[in-house]
């Protein structure tokens, strides 16, 4: 067979002229089925044979204000307002990408919060990136390895590389990070409310609304009585209770009495550091445990997978730093047939849209907490706002990059900081 003259474009270039042409022939049915995989192995050869560096040369870090139409309560404490950082990353030849800081207000689900995270962005990280040449963002994580941890804030910079890169190459970015699922499972995340009755009145709109799985958090006091009454007003539901670390392993009985519930998972019921008891845990209940907090890298993973800690992995962008440390998540996960769903942090459309992207990688099989904009926000900071279907599904968008446009307008209406970072 004649092989097919391969029409090259530079990445980047402005028109999507990135093509194959096989012997003139290329609209006649039979040889569109060869389409996808030339494009695929001609894909494969770009990036080899013409990775285009890019060249960082402005960081701008912006905090947002963004009140919760509905206060947010875990067993660590109850949010309102959200304290968003922002970043903006410049390329020499003017592109640009977005990310979003998933650090909360205080040092509670982590060290990590928004005014240590805005100092190590500005003083350490922003630095160490801007001004320098990368082959690919898949590189920008190891840039700022001198700083130890910090994940969450090396990851607003390592992700709005990524749309970066992704909007260069014209491409959507969940299919720049190899992602191939057209259609993302969604479930909710219901804080701890003022009654029972509210709580379920709150799920009944959820489930109602088609999200796949429900979860509701749990503390000491709202534990077993709470999943108790669920259960009974909605018996099958795909159900699970997230503890963030509120209890230890000397509360075994109480776990094991959570098992009757047929709960999915029970996430993060110990300490955020421990992997050791989770896996004593594991063994004497039979709900699988969802590991959340602890998998901060991909060796906490490996550990954990290894140490039989957990049967399920809940991946957080921030958490583990970025898109490159997720993927190498999923991909530990994957490899040891741990399922994996994508976690949130109450994200505004920013950081919602690189959810979407990483949750369509193959490991990501179970419901995650990636749901509708409307549930957080009056008005999302992106356009058009994160919608899911009667179904319970979002699709992911055909743009390039984030695939969503950034309101800037109204961005700028909702900054109390701003300070860009230059070589
Ligand atoms: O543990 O998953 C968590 C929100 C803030 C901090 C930790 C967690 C959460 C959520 C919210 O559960 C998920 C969402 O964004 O809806
Ligand atoms: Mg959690």
């Amino acid at each position: 067979m004649r092989r097919g003259r391969i029409v090259v474009a530079r990445v980047g270039a402005p028109s999507r002229a990135v093509g194959t042409e096989v012997g003139g022939v290329l609209a006649s049915t039979h040889h569109a089925r060869f389409q996808n995989l030339l494009d695929y192995r001609h894909n494969a050869w770009l990036k080899r044979r013409h990775a285009h560096p890019l060249l960082i040369q402005s960081i701008e870090l912006r905090e947002i204000r963004l009140p919760l139409i509905h206060f947010f309560e875990t067993s660590f404490g109850r949010t309102t307002e959200r304290r968003i950082i922002l970043a903006r990353v410049t390329d020499s030849e003017g592109a640009e990408g977005w990310g979003e800081c998933t650090a909360g207000e205080g040092p509670f689900y982590s060290y990590e919060w928004t005014d240590n995270a805005w100092s190590t962005l500005q003083e350490f990280l922003a630095p160490m990136v801007v001004g320098e040449q990368i082959e690919t963002a898949s590189q920008t994580f190891s840039l700022m390895r001198a700083v130890r941890g910090h994940r969450m804030a090396k990851a607003t910079i390592e992700t709005a590389c990524w749309d970066l890169e992704a909007k260069k190459a014209d491409v959507p970015l969940w299919k720049h990070l190899g992602g191939s699922r057209k259609e993302i499972a969604c479930g909710v995340s219901i804080g701890i409310q003022d009654s029972p009755e509210i709580l379920i009145e709150k799920i009944r709109k959820e489930v109602d609304a088609g999200y796949q799985r429900i979860k509701i958090k749990i503390k000491p006091g709202w534990d077993v009585n709470i999943v108790e009454r669920v259960r009974q007003v909605f018996p099958t539901i795909r159900l699970t209770g997230d503890a963030n670390s509120a209890y230890a392993l000397a509360d075994l009985k109480l776990f094991q009495e959570l098992d009757k519930f047929n709960l999915m998972m029970v996430e993060q019921p110990l300490p955020h550091d421990d992997i050791f008891d989770h896996a004593q845990l594991q063994r004497q209940i039979k709900t699988p445990i969802c590991l959340d907090e602890s998998i901060t890298t991909p060796a906490a993973a490996n550990n954990a997978i290894g140490l039989n800690a957990c049967r399920i992995i809940n991946v957080k962008l921030g958490r583990v730093g970025g898109h490159s440390e997720a993927k190498r998540v999923e991909a530990i996960a994957r490899s040891n047939q741990i399922p994996v769903w994508c976690g949130g942090m109450l994200e505004s459309g920013i950081g919602r849209a690189h959810n979407i992207a990483m949750s369509t990688l193959a490991g990501f099989t179970l419901p995650g907490d990636v749901s509708a904009s409307a549930r957080y926000w009056e008005e999302d900071i992106i356009e058009p706002a994160v919608t899911v279907s009667s179904s319970g599904t979002i699709t992911p968008p055909d743009k390039p990059g984030l695939g969503f446009d950034v309101d800037i307008d109204r961005i700028e209406r909702l900054t109390v900081k701003k300070e860009t970072i230059r070589k």
